[in-house]
């Protein structure tokens, strides 16, 4: 019979290499590996239960709120105060900085908790994001720019999508792990271990439909995607799920190209740098791809603010490697 392992015995198995490891983090990516499952399980009835649907409420950039967001949200910060061991947590759907009861944990936790929510109507895929830094040594009460650190500093890093099954990937800087929840005994179970993403990848994935507000050198990188070219498997496939895990979730295990880019509409970008880009960038960098705002790498990017937005370019290492050429052209 083929050898199931957990995700708690990965994590446990993954802690046992360093012999001075606390344990802390292990046990903050177990906990939110708890709050995913109870997530995973209101997604699945949200139809039934009559979850879906606005709460009348909008989230700090003006966006509605639907319950679900609000479930997620709940529950991932319920689940980061179990153990002492974060300090601080930054949210999507939190104007400023959440201060954990016990301000001596050790991690800072960026999250979105539902990433995609305009697909709950259409009970389409969503997901769960998260980066973990550690706080900076200091004498001084906990600040905000204390969690203004770059994606280099992430210790860890993750998504959870609830799609047709329900899957986990993170790191810890040591490649990406991928994890499927058996819902019959309410585990995650290992599905891929150190994932990589393909060199070169035929789909691209953007929302065309905003062509009319791009650059002139995207326009032109999407019509070769769209051109003829059997040596380059061309033209590419294109794909968008309007869920940024998702979308990159495909790309990792496909290649190819994800780009939510800057434009007249949103002149930095709308995908939020802290808790979408950074940890998908640091997942994609970890299996081996590349992710840029199109002159510098993701994750050293200086951060100003907590809920800062970023053009993004992200997936296979060729395919991002063609399209800054169209950029220097
Ligand atoms: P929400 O989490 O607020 O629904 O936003 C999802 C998202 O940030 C990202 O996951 C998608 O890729 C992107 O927005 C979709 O945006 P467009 O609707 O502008 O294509």
């Amino acid at each position: 019979m083929m050898k199931l392992t957990t995700l708690e015995e990965h994590i446990i198995h993954a802690q046992n290499k360093f012999p001075g490891a606390t344990g802390d983090l292990s046990q903050l990516l177990r906990d939110i590996a708890l709050a995913a499952k109870i997530i995973s399980r209101e997604v699945n009835k949200a139809g039934i239960t009559n979850i879906l649907g606005l709460d009348g409420a909008s989230n700090v950039h003006g966006e509605s709120v639907k319950k679900l967001d609000l479930f997620a949200n709940e529950q991932l910060q319920s689940a980061l105060g179990r153990s002492n061991i974060t300090c601080m947590v930054i949210s999507e759907e939190n104007e400023g900085v959440v201060r954990l009861s016990d301000e001596s944990g050790k991690y800072i936790v960026y999250m979105d908790p539902l990433d995609g929510s305009s697909n709950i109507d259409i009970s389409a895929t969503i997901g769960s994001i998260f980066s973990i830094y550690i706080r900076p040594e200091s004498k001084e009460p906990l600040r905000e720019v204390d969690a203004l650190q770059p994606g280099t500093k992430q210790v860890a890093a993750g998504y959870v999508l609830y799609g047709s099954s329900t899957v986990m990937a993170y790191t810890t800087g040591m490649g990406v792990q991928l994890f499927t929840l058996d819902p019959s005994i309410g585990e995650f179970i290992l599905s891929e271990e150190d994932v990589r993403i393909p060199e070169t990848g035929n789909i691209y994935s953007t929302d065309e439909g905003s062509y009319i507000y791009w650059d002139e050198a995207l326009k032109k990188y999407v019509k070769y995607c769209q051109a003829f070219d059997t040596e380059t498997n061309r033209p590419y496939k294109a794909r968008y799920i309007g869920c940024m895990a998702a979308d990159v979730h495909r790309t990792l295990l496909e290649g190819g190209i994800f780009m939510y880019p800057d434009s007249s509409k949103y002149p930095n970008g709308k995908l939020r740098l802290m808790y979408e880009c950074n940890p998908l960038s640091y997942i994609i960098e970890q299996a081996g791809g590349v992710s840029t705002n199109g002159s510098s790498r993701i994750m050293e990017i200086q951060p100003k603010e907590i809920h800062e937005c970023t053009p993004i370019y992200i997936g296979s290492k060729k395919n991002v490697e063609k399209l800054e050429e169209f950029f220097l052209a």
